[in-house]
């Protein structure tokens, strides 16, 4: 019985805090429910929305850094208990500064020189112009929007 009272206290609490939330950011609807997708996109295809058009790259690296500590991991701590510190392998531990960098995040080129940045895959999206036909664009008011590519008819 008692179990089935806390259970039965923790759901309204949760019901409850949320409510208050929603309440107090006023955030019942995503910032861009009230657009028209279609009219949107052609917004973004013409240039008439501050955007930077992007393009898949196959041949682009995604970064793995060691962090402004300049260690793999975090510094003087061995993040993945094999009795040494700041090993290669602890690059990318949870908890720690390091950082994966896409060619589109602030920090890319900067990592591309630093000591002890992993190449750790490749492809990604990277600048390009409105005449690539671009599949997504960095809008400054909504972040990423994904245009998709036009087919010709
Ligand atoms: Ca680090
Ligand atoms: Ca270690």
């Amino acid at each position: 019985m008692v179990i089935r009272l806390l259970i039965v206290g923790m759901l309204l609490g949760g019901v409850i805090a949320r409510l208050v939330m929603l309440n107090h950011t006023r955030q019942f609807t995503p910032p861009t429910a009230g657009l028209d997708r279609a009219d949107l996109k052609r917004a973004v295809s013409r240039g008439d929305i501050d955007s930077q058009p992007y393009c898949f790259a196959d041949d682009v690296a995604i970064l793995l850094t060691v962090g402004r500590d300049g260690q793999p991991g975090q510094a003087d701590y061995d993040d993945n208990l094999d009795g040494i510190v700041d090993d290669r392998r602890e690059t990318g531990a949870v908890g720690s500064d390091d950082e994966c960098l896409g060619p589109a995040d602030s920090g890319y080129q900067a990592a591309l020189d630093l000591p002890g940045t992993l190449a750790i895959s490749k492809g990604g999206f990277v600048p390009c112009d409105v005449e690539a036909n671009p599949p997504r664009a960095l809008t400054a008011k909504w972040g990423w929007f994904v245009v998709g590519k036009e087919v010709a008819e």
